[in-house]
């Protein structure tokens, strides 16, 4: 019996500033609501898909930069969302920026969670690979400071196995952003059967110091990162784009959907919020993970240590 599953990938166009979160969750339920008449059955939003990119800016007042991230998951404005998945019996993946407090300590994450089709957060993960800066940099037209609005991930790349023949009974896995383009993302996810990494992005189209790739070629890497992980760990992903002009910076699209094989199976042809669809085999991703990348038969750890000893590289004399 092949274990199919059908997903969407639910890229939005640009959200600004002033932006409330009940406009937004509007269209993620609108796009929800198409993708189910797609026939999907799990969707998948991008980073920080309730608020703009706020990290592009600067803010020294911490009660500003409270007011993009979310303190309950749902909230008041998320819950509508959270019911219409329930109703419509479709999961979905959300990156949003949250704020908790534990062990009596506030932290801050850049965050992405999988919602079952119960509408039960059942998976939870942090984004680590924080790409930026963390102090203001006036020579950029806009900033990335992630790292300074956002805490490392504590949760690691873990997988969940969800038991729901409409989901094919995948094994997924989540990252975000910047994550993508780093092999140890995937690996790790790889070495615990993964079948579906589902991630959303904002990538700028330019370098904000100018110089650094062209659109093109951004849209490019952006391919390449996924159908790079997707053959060399047997697995699906999904990538969402937050895409357009955002506050006069230009997000990039080219969300898209890629196969184990690495073939790029759909991608969005527009910057605007847009819904793309297609049905997983999940048995397909066997033969990688049988033949080529059996893990079991083929990698020689022993040799492998100084990934996970060492940071940064060492060039010879
Ligand atoms: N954004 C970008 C990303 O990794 C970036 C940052 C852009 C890094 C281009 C390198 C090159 O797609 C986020 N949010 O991580």
């Amino acid at each position: 019996m092949a274990r199919n599953v059908t997903v969407a990938g639910c890229q939005m166009g640009p959200v600004s500033r002033n932006e409330g979160r009940q406009v937004v969750v509007k269209r993620l339920m609108d796009m929800m609501r198409a993708a189910h008449a797609k026939g999907a059955r799990l969707c998948v939003f991008p980073e920080t898909a309730l608020t703009t990119f706020f990290p592009r800016w600067y803010m020294p007042d911490w009660n500003e930069v409270d007011t993009f991230f979310e303190t309950e998951m749902p909230g008041p404005a998320t819950r509508p969302l959270f019911d219409l998945a329930a109703e419509l019996g479709v999961g979905f993946y959300l990156g949003y920026a949250e704020k908790i407090q534990e062990n009596g300590v506030w932290h801050r994450y850049n965050t992405a969670i999988l919602v079952d089709r119960q509408a039960k957060i059942v998976g939870k993960y942090r984004k680590v690979h924080l790409p930026g800066h963390s102090e203001l940099d006036p020579k950029r037209p806009w900033q990335h400071l992630e790292k300074r609005y956002f805490e490392v991930g504590n949760l690691g790349f873990p997988t969940w196995r969800l038991h729901d023949p409409e989901l094919g009974n995948a094994v997924m896995g989540m990252c975000i952003c910047n994550d993508r383009r780093w092999p140890e993302t995937w690996r790790v996810m790889g070495l615990r059967g993964v079948e579906l990494v589902m991630l959303g992005y904002n990538t700028p189209s330019w370098n904000a110091l100018g110089g650094g790739e062209d659109p093109k070629l951004r849209l490019f890497h952006n391919q390449l990162s996924l159908q790079a992980g997707c053959y060399q760990n047997g697995c699906y992903a999904v990538g969402v784009a937050r895409a357009g002009l955002e506050d006069g910076v230009e997000m990039m699209a080219g969300s898209c959907i890629v196969a184990p094989s690495g073939e790029v199976m759909v991608e969005t042809r527009t910057s605007g919020d847009e819904v793309i669809a297609a049905t997983l085999d999940l048995d397909v991703c066997q033969f990688n993970k049988s033949t080529i990348f059996n893990f079991a038969a083929h990698r020689r750890i022993e040799h492998y240590g100084i990934i996970t000893s060492q940071t940064a590289a060492t060039p010879p004399e």
